[in-house]
């Protein structure tokens, strides 16, 4: 009979052989026709499973609130300073990617974590904190260089007030609240930041919309799949930034002597 010789690749995602491309199933046609945005696409790619608009929006959201926060944060900073060296595109663009980690919008996924974690476990916010600190480890998605309890992250309003609208459940995100409160109580910079909140409201999205099973919503969260709407968001902010320099034609970008301390 017939032997199938083994493949070198598995692909589950995407097909190209046919007469037109499909996402997970979908032929380009019907994404077309049927107005599916990016949020679908997002949805179709990542997920392998069409999400109801609720959720598509949501992540389009995420996208469009994190796509840019201006020219000081360490990712557009590197991209500007690259963007500056002569560099092209694709290296100006990685070179502001590659600060995204766990101090700089790399906190999304440890957020999910730590805060599914200890909500299952029945943790209070205080226990939480707490057993942290013990552990010497800062708590994801809690903190930020410029917002204060005086001074939210309208990003973090916004994303609150969306899913507080249209989400079924926003138990993970309320408990993410209740750690913000009792952080604020030890320093006026432990604020919920945009990390922490999309952590935590996309383990609402995942456990709400009925369409993961505890099993695959655990295997997203451990494989680690949220800190890519940061690295897919921010692309169009450092890509924006490399285009602002070429076209400001800026010089290439030396620090000021004035601002190192120069020591033994
Ligand atoms: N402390 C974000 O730190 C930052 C603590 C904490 C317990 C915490 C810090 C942090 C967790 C990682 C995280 C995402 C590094 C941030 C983002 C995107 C962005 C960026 C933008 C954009 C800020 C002062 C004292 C120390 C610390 C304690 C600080 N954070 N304790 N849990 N989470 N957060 N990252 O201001 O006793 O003096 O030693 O690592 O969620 O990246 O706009 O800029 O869109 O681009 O440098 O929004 O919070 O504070 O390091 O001087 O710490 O607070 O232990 O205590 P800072 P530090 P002590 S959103």
């Amino acid at each position: 009979g017939k032997v199938r010789a083994p493949t070198h690749i598995i692909s589950t995602i995407s097909d190209d052989r046919g007469e037109e491309p499909c996402y997970a199933g979908v032929p380009m046609s019907s994404i077309v026709e049927q107005g599916y945005g990016v949020g679908d696409v997002i949805s179709l790619l990542w997920f392998k499973r069409s999400l109801p608009r609720y959720c598509t929006q949501f992540i389009e959201i995420c996208i469009m609130l994190c796509a840019d926060h201006g020219p000081c944060v360490s990712g557009a900073h590197n991209t500007i300073v690259t963007a500056r060296a002569g560099k092209d595109l694709v290296s100006s663009l990685v070179s502001g990617l590659l600060t995204i980690g766990p101090r700089f919008g790399g906190a999304i996924d440890d957020a999910a974590r730590y805060f599914k974690d200890a909500y299952d476990r029945g943790l209070t916010p205080y226990e939480f904190v707490e057993s942290m600190k013990k552990k010497g480890i800062r708590v994801p998605g809690i903190g930020h260089r410029i917002k204060r309890g005086d001074n939210r992250d309208k990003r973090v309003e916004l994303l609150q007030e969306f899913a507080r609208t249209h989400f079924p459940s926003v138990r993970y995100m309320e408990y993410a609240v209740q750690v913000e409160t009792y952080t604020l109580s030890k320093a006026n910079n432990l604020v919920l930041n945009v990390d922490g909140a999309i952590g935590s409201l996309f383990l609402d999205l995942l456990a709400g919309s009925g369409l993961f099973t505890k099993q695959e919503i655990d295997e997203i969260v451990e494989i680690g799949y949220l800190n890519g709407l940061f690295v897919l968001a921010r692309s169009i902010g450092l890509i924006g930034h490399t285009f602002d320099q070429k076209r400001l034609k800026q010089p290439l970008y030396r620090h000021p002597w004035e601002d190192v301390l120069y020591t033994k």
